[in-house]
């Protein structure tokens, strides 16, 4: 990454020396994962550029849109409405994390066993290593887990936050709930921006979302071809991106990506022989860099097809209605939007096991891998339910609990092994 970086960086009062070994570590890491895959999609030149460029490039776009005058808004959850960000001309950028590097500041505040990815959000702040939560006008919590919840206490000595109430049922006073806290978010959005958001713009900002969904929905649909044109890895990276890219560059450069891909299942190429079993991941996301376990799937003989993740489908299934016209039409619209996501933290939450055998089922695979990160419970206990739908349904279910370290690389891959032996 470039030098010319340096002043920017510093500006942001990132920890310059442990912020360059972040860079080296990370640059090894996507070499020995990414660019050792063979006959890669030349799409993928454009979302390697962006990640070879993601504390550089893309951080010089936010700082140069500040200076216009727009705000940053940083988030954790998909439950957060981008629309409404984006409609006061914010910019909403994904905070997760998938790096266990500020892990050791993480744990001197937070209980060990809280999950990785909560650790590493507050452990990139407390290392100042993250460049876009040192961009943030505003952080944006929300109570789902209750580990976020409670992190979000102390984050705030750290970082402006705002929390959002996201219920936990899905009855109708629950919509009532989360419709007061749309209006709420949007004031507090009006506020921080200083901008009206106009019904126009909102409108805007529902069809440039919207289109960014649609052509993730349609790079999903490219994958049921068998053999599938694209690697489990490149569409989780895809995924990932969508969090920090700009929407419509995003949504273009992902478009030619699908025509690429449209082009190598008519010539019947794929990235894997048809022989080769096709693994779908559903569970906790998997935030950049956390490439670890699709890696090892891919590397064992197997190609992830699809990811049942709010880092895939849970955050691109679901469309805003665009017909609303008035504010009030469409902010309805988006409440309704954003309570079909199919959370673990809801209870009772049987769409989404429904969700999870019909994607199995149309994405043709030859066994789920759900995928737990340490520690979380709604996940966690959710995947005993989710194993009896797929047993219904005859599909085979490996559930995998893990974290970002390396040190159980060796033991999962044993254990997708044995899977791959038993779904072949
Ligand atoms: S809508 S999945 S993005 S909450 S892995 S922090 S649940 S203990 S990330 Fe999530 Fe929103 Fe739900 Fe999606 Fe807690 Fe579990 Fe950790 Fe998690």
């Amino acid at each position: 990454m470039s030098a010319s970086y340096e002043a920017m960086w510093e500006k942001l009062n990132l920890d310059l020396p442990a912020h360059e070994g972040l860079l080296q570590v990370l640059g090894k890491f996507y070499g020995d994962i990414y660019l050792t895959q063979e006959g890669r999609l030349r799409g993928m030149e454009y979302l390697d550029f962006v990640l070879s460029e993601v504390h550089g490039l893309r951080i010089q776009e936010l700082q140069e849109a500040k200076a216009q005058g727009r705000k940053i808004i940083g988030t954790f959850c998909v439950f957060v409405p981008e629309e409404i960000t984006l409609a006061a001309d914010a910019v909403q950028v994904g905070l997760c994390a998938g790096a266990e590097i500020g892990k050791d500041a993480a744990e001197k505040i937070l209980p060990r066993n809280t999950c990785a990815l909560i650790k590493s959000f507050v452990g990139f702040k407390l290392s100042r290593l993250c460049p876009y939560i040192e961009s943030c006008d505003l952080v944006v919590g929300e109570t789902t887990c209750d580990g976020k919840k409670k992190a979000y206490e102390i984050f705030e000595d750290y970082a402006p936050v705002y929390v959002m109430e996201v219920p936990q049922m899905k009855q109708a006073c629950d919509l009532d709930l989360w419709k007061a806290e749309i209006g709420r978010f949007r004031e507090k959005i009006e506020a921080v921006t200083g901008k009206k958001i106009s019904a126009a713009r909102l409108k805007e900002a529902i069809r440039l979302l919207n289109e960014r969904r649609r052509v993730l929905q349609r790079l999903n649909r490219l994958r049921t071809a068998v053999p599938t044109p694209i690697s489990g890895r490149d569409v989780l990276l895809i995924n990932q991106i969508s969090f920090y890219d700009d929407p419509a560059r995003f949504t273009a450069k992902i478009g030619e990506l699908c025509d690429e891909l449209e082009a190598r299942i008519e010539n019947q190429e794929g990235v894997a022989g048809n022989g080769i079993p096709r693994l779908m991941l559903s569970g906790c996301p998997m935030a950049v860099p956390n490439w670890k376990l699709p890696y090892i799937i891919e590397s064992s003989g197997a190609v992830v097809v699809g990811e049942e993740s709010c880092i895939g489908t849970r955050n691109t299934r679901d469309l805003v209605d665009e017909s609303g016209e008035t504010l009030e039409e469409m902010l309805e619209a988006i409440a309704h939007r954003y309570m079909q996501i199919d959370c673990a933290c809801f209870t009772p939450n049987r769409e989404r096991l429904e969700h999870i055998v019909d994607m199995a089922r149309d994405l043709r695979v030859d066994g789920v891998i759900h995928y737990g990160l340490n520690f979380c419970q709604p996940y966690a206990i959710e995947a005993f339910k989710v194993g009896q739908g797929l047993e219904a349904a005859g599909i085979p279910m490996l559930s995998i609990e893990t974290d970002y370290s390396m040190e159980d690389v060796e033991q999962l891959k044993t254990r997708v092994e044995a899977f791959l032996e038993m779904v072949r």
